[in-house]
């Protein structure tokens, strides 16, 4: 009997996975590997599911005669271990991202004469109306909001890139990359005081106010289901920031990061070239400690920020005060740095986790930016904040745009640099 492979990474079984699994039948003994969690995070989406039910759901298919564990996107090793003379895939995976999945079982089949076959992607208003609501059951708060602590859980390290807008967030739910045979995309998204200022023209001062910042949550839920790390700026008031707390929770955010400043706050980035005061240990754990005892789900997370390196007062002072805002009930706590080199900023990390394994660790690296991930999370870092490329990235191209209208007269020049048209009025789904 030929063995014929497919791998789902669904959390329902819907007409198109039947359709693959009859069509398999017709080869051969039908094996079906189940994409663990880890996996199906990096390339799709987080399952609603448990790993446990969404392999029981194959099991429970009839014509199914084996189920497995696949641990990875590519299949190098369930190649090796099950030599299938078939695998079978919908004909979706031929173009955009996937299409590295398919190279990479193609190169493997081939070293034995094994073949693939694509059978075409189911695509109607069932499928879709499922997908919706998979998708709608991800964005609910409930849902959302523990995501932070699960995916902390799983990955090696949580990649949070920064929005500010509907559209910005698009790009965080959306974007997905194939590099050297792997795929990504990011796991979070961090709403920056510094960002959500900017593209109101404002300066981040805390003066955009609370109100204001919860109708970016707002526009910024409205169209995704990844997990949201707020940007809270000091806390405000800690009679303030208890509000905060209970509105930020029932909204499906999954953390607030505070910073241990007080009086007018300035962006860190500015470090000591302005007068900024950094709050007491009492006064700032007594806040955050206000803020945990207010909250009513275990999910949501206060994340203490530590101002100490940004403002030259030292590594035992960050240290010191890591230690206390843990004590005073901090679930994670966010070193900040603004120098070139991230070595304040390892030396932080390697010594905080040599007297504490487990609270999460924060990072931003804005300027020591030559840092990868994977460095990172050697020495102990939890989850990294790409804090404000976008709006940085946008704001040039729009620049660019806007003097060069000016200068030819006419909007020719710049057309070529732009999304086309049918990709804009095409780039917002419906429901
Ligand atoms: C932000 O993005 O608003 C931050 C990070 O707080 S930083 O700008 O580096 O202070
Ligand atoms: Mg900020």
């Amino acid at each position: 009997m030929k063995k014929v492979y497919t791998c789902f990474c669904t959390d329902v079984i819907h007409e198109g996975h039947r359709n693959i699994i009859h069509e398999a039948g017709k080869y051969g003994e039908v094996i079906v590997g189940v994409l663990s969690d880890e996996a199906m995070i990096r390339f799709n989406r987080f399952p609603t599911v448990s790993f446990e039910e969404r392999m029981q759901i194959v099991k429970d298919i009839g014509e199914v005669s084996q189920v497995m564990v696949q641990n990875d996107v590519m299949y190098d090793r369930v190649v090796r271990e099950i030599r299938p003379d078939y695998v079978i895939h919908g004909d979706n995976w031929l173009e955009g991202p996937m299409k590295a999945i398919r190279d990479n079982v193609a190169s493997l089949l081939s070293t034995y004469g094994g073949q693939i076959i694509d059978v075409p992607y189911t695509c109607n208003e069932r499928v879709k109306t499922i997908d919706d609501r998979i998708k709608a059951k991800l964005a609910m708060p409930e849902y959302r909001r523990k995501r932070l602590r699960q995916l902390i859980e799983i990955r090696p390290i949580v990649k949070a890139i920064e929005v500010h807008s509907g559209i910005t967030g698009l790009i965080a739910e959306k974007t997905i990359v194939e590099h050297q045979g792997e795929l990504d995309q990011f796991d979070a998204m961090w709403i920056s005081s510094l960002c959500d200022s900017t593209a109101k023209g404002k300066p981040d001062i805390e003066l955009v106010d609370m109100t204001s910042r919860f109708r970016t949550i707002d526009d910024v839920t409205e169209v995704t289901t990844k997990p949201i790390i707020f940007d809270g700026d000091t806390g405000g008031q800690t009679e303030h920031f208890v509000y905060t707390v209970r509105t930020l929770e029932k909204m499906g955010v999954s953390a607030v990061i505070i910073e241990d400043k007080t009086g007018l706050k300035k962006n860190s980035l500015f470090g000591t070239e302005v007068e900024q005061t950094q709050d007491s240990i009492e006064g700032f754990s007594a806040k955050i400690a206000a803020g945990k005892k207010a909250q009513l789900t275990d999910d949501f997370m206060i994340i203490a920020r530590i101002e100490s390196l940004i403002l030259e007062r030292g590594m035992e002072d960050a240290l010191n005060r890591a230690q206390a805002f843990v004590s005073a009930g901090a679930d994670g706590i966010m070193i900040h740095s603004r120098k070139k080199s991230p070595a304040e900023i390892i030396e932080f990390c390697d010594r905080f986790r040599e007297e504490d394994k487990n609270t999460p660790i924060v990072v931003v690296p804005s300027s020591f930016n030559s840092i990868t991930e994977a460095e990172l999370a050697d020495h102990g870092v939890n989850i990294v904040i790409y804090a404000n490329q976008l709006t940085r990235s946008a704001f040039p191209a729009m620049q660019k745009t806007a003097e060069d209208i000016l200068r030819y007269h006419r909007a020719q020049e710049v057309d070529s640099r732009l999304l086309p048209i049918k990709d804009i009025i095409t780039l917002i789904d419906e429901i």
